[in-house]
């Protein structure tokens, strides 16, 4: 059997890519492991332990709660809460930042802004789900930290990565130095190195859209779907369409296999569903870093300003040409209005 490497060592290894390393993102990162650890477990008896269905409560989308959505959000935040690197979290299930003010963390550089259990959804009927976290440094760390800290660009993030729990567990991540994917095993409780340098493919066979929602799109988004879908051999259409609702599952899907994933603005969501900082910010992280592109149809998601949390955001997401021609589609419908 050959040796493997797992997300510590392989961690620690890559500590050396960044000169001035402290070790601090090393350490977050690890937590992170950790939680994801912890959260999997749950995911994987989930049927077995009460856990599944309504939490009883709304997000601050005004979207139902989770038990396991409640669940992962409150392990994801203690996994982080005592480390010396982190003063403060964003999450998709609370409203406002929560400030770590112990005597540790309140020096911290780093904020990280994460989606504890994406693809809710999908939890009761045990199709795949993930974890999605988005890490900054602070730019000012002489100030309190406050929920401004969060209003940076993308581009300016220093580490993004996801958990999918699927048929198998694998973390993902990248520090802007490529990305690479970790597969749990379960025997040994480790995440070990099994996709190293994940390349996406700059084409693929595969379409990844809520199609229900066709009459709401923008006319160059419903261009786009009737393109998928026409025959022609020179480009391997048609596409096959895959949608499993789980933005983690599909992208993960596109990233290995090529593919792209769009959730668009519709007349009902005029900035369409997904949130900016925690689910667009982090997933265009990964895919730029995989070699893919990531749009909101006009420009790139890592430059869209953020002026608010939980502010959402349309995206076209994934093999670099499938961007390219869908964001060419819906651009010059515009243009046409
Ligand atoms: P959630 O964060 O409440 O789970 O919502 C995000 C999910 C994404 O994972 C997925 O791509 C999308 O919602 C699906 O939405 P829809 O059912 O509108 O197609
Ligand atoms: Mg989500």
């Amino acid at each position: 059997m050959s040796a493997v490497k797992t997300l510590n060592e392989f961690i620690i290894e890559r500590q050396h890519d960044f000169p001035y390393a402290t070790g601090e993102l090393s350490a977050i990162l690890r937590d992170i492991g950790l939680a994801a650890k912890v959260i999997n477990r749950e995911v994987n008896k989930a049927g077995l332990t009460n856990v599944l269905g309504a939490a009883g409560s709304d997000n601050v989308q005004g979207e139902q709660q989770q038990k396991l959505d409640v669940y992962a959000n409150h392990q994801f935040i203690e996994a982080l809460r005592y480390g010396h690197e982190i003063c403060a979290v964003a999450s998709e299930e609370n409203e406002e930042i929560i400030i770590f003010d112990n005597e540790n963390s309140k020096k911290g550089k780093y904020i990280i802004a994460f989606d504890p259990l994406d693809g809710s959804s999908n939890i009761d009927v045990n199709v795949s789900i993930g974890t999605i976290f988005s890490i900054y440094r602070r730019e000012n760390i002489q100030e309190q930290v406050s929920e401004k800290d969060f209003y940076q660009k993308g581009k300016n993030q220093v580490a993004a990565g996801y958990v999918i729990y699927g048929s198998s567990t694998m973390l993902v991540y990248t520090t802007g130095k490529g990305v690479n994917g970790f597969t749990l095993d379960p025997s040994i409780g480790e995440f070990c190195l099994s996709h190293p340098d994940i390349k996406i493919p700059a084409n693929g066979k595969t379409f990844s859209i809520n199609e229900g929602n066709y009459k709401l799109y923008p006319k160059g988004v419903q261009e786009y779907i009737n393109y998928c879908k026409e025959e022609d051999s020179s480009t391997n259409r048609p596409y096959s369409a895959r949608y499993i609702g789980s933005m983690v599952a599909d992208l993960h899907r596109n990233l290995i296999k090529g593919g792209i994933f769009i959730y668009p603005a519709t007349t009902k969501s005029p900035n369409g569903k997904l949130r900016l900082l925690y689910e667009c910010n982090p997933m265009a992280f990964i895919v730029e870093q995989a070699g893919g592109k990531a749009s909101t149809g006009e420009i790139n998601i890592m430059d869209v300003e953020l002026t608010e949390l939980h502010q959402r955001c349309p995206i076209f997401i994934g093999s670099a040409e499938m961007v390219e021609k869908a964001c060419e589609l819906f651009k010059s419908s515009i243009l046409q209005l």
